[in-house]
């Protein structure tokens, strides 16, 4: 088969730097018609559009490159033809650098009431007012094009973790099918469309779902249906088989994850990208990522603390603010400490992976990797 569209558009190139001999991971800089990505990378959540509580400005100060926007959302509310007419996804939002849309298959499966998946599309019931709805591969790519993001995905179907085999090799199917119709549904050639690896915790699965995407011949992979449930073991060894199968020259996206250690953990095997709500939804819920591991910050026994959230962390909000003034925050229901911790956490994240980065280039992953853990003591 072959496609007339550019599926290499010039605006896009994937440069890999270096692999760790040692273990795999790589370093390499992904430039996109907003600007560079320094891979590995991490995206802030933006699923409406906007990192919930912090300005651009913050984002950028945080360390933030690229952004994750939805397309569920954002096709109910506002209506994507409303961001199309206010100058697309990046003027909307004021967010000059690249951005992601994911297609709102994972969305629909996790949110809404589904009324009926069939072969052709999904669907669904609005979370918000309970109005019936549809999305198909074709919807999900023309509502993309609309947002306008640099990279979209192909709609998928991501089943739960716990599906019989049937159902799993059932979603491989659909999803493969659903990316070829993604792949004739493109009409601009200035986004990047990623391929969806499903398939489970199974390596047959994951091996035919690769195999029927990469003839399609995307720009990038992403690898779904994973931190959805399975043990971090099964997730760590499902992506032990199924980096493998992707192309060592593009881009990797492991959807959704994760916490501190999945990161470190998922890089070590070989991918580039990331995206997860957890930095922005742990901190609007005082939970603070810090150096030494965890804080839960509204915790008593920092009332009187004035010691600083992370004095030798890399975020400036960890630097400067007490303990005890960022519990008062948030005993006193202040907007402050959502918006403080939610730029902590963010600053967190983008400094590990720029860190683990730089370790790659130095051939010292798995060195980087056992410091942070044994750092950050039994739950990072
Ligand atoms: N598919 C899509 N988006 C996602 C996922 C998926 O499998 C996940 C699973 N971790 C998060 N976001 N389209």
């Amino acid at each position: 088969m072959t496609y007339k569209k550019a599926n290499h558009v010039a605006s896009f190139r994937f440069e890999l730097q270096h692999t760790d001999p040692n273990t795999g991971a790589r370093a390499g800089q992904w430039h996109t018609p907003h600007g560079i990505v320094d891979t590995p990378a991490f995206m802030p959540v933006g699923t409406l559009g906007t990192v919930k509580g912090l300005l651009p400005e913050q984002l950028k100060a945080a360390g933030a490159q690229m952004v994750l926007s939805n397309t569920y959302h954002l096709a109910l509310r506002p209506g994507a033809d409303v961001v199309e007419e206010l100058g697309g996804l990046h003027q909307f939002m004021n967010w000059s650098g690249p951005i992601l849309t994911d297609s709102g298959g994972f969305q629909v499966f996790s949110l809404a009431k589904l009324s009926k998946l069939t072969d052709d599309q999904v669907v669904f019931r609005s979370h918000i007012d309970g109005s019936l709805l549809e999305l198909s591969p074709e919807k999900a790519i023309r509502i993309q094009e609309q947002l306008g993001a640099d990279c979209i995905m192909c709609l998928d179907e991501c089943p739960p973790h716990d599906v019989g085999q049937d159902r799993l090799r059932a979603a491989v199917q659909r999803t493969t099918a659903w990316a070829a119709r993604c792949r004739d549904a493109q009409k601009r050639d200035d986004q990047a469309l990623f391929g969806i690896v499903q398939g489970g915790i199974d390596p047959h699965l994951r091996e035919e779902s690769a195999e029927g995407l990469l003839p399609l011949d995307f720009p990038g992979y992403a690898i779904g249906g994973l931190s959805v449930g399975e043990d971090p073991n099964d997730m760590y060894k499902t992506l032990d088989f199924t980096t493998p199968f992707l192309p060592v020259e593009k881009p990797r996206y492991l959807m959704g994850v994760g916490k501190p250690v999945d990161l470190l953990e998922s890089i070590i095997r070989g991918v580039d990208l990331f995206d997860c709500v957890m930095p922005t939804r742990n901190g609007r819920n005082a939970m603070a990522f810090t150096s030494n591991g965890p804080v839960k910050i509204r915790n008593a026994k920092y009332q009187r603390d004035v010691t600083p959230l992370d004095p030798d962390g890399p975020s400036e909000v960890g630097r400067i603010y007490s303990r005890g003034y960022l519990r008062h925050l948030f005993v006193a229901k202040e907007m402050l400490g959502a918006i403080l911790l939610s730029w902590h956490n963010i600053a967190f994240y983008e400094n590990l992976v720029r860190e683990m980065r730089q370790a790659i280039f130095e051939n010292r992953s798995a060195e980087f990797r056992a410091d942070q853990l044994a750092r950050w003591g039994s739950d990072p």
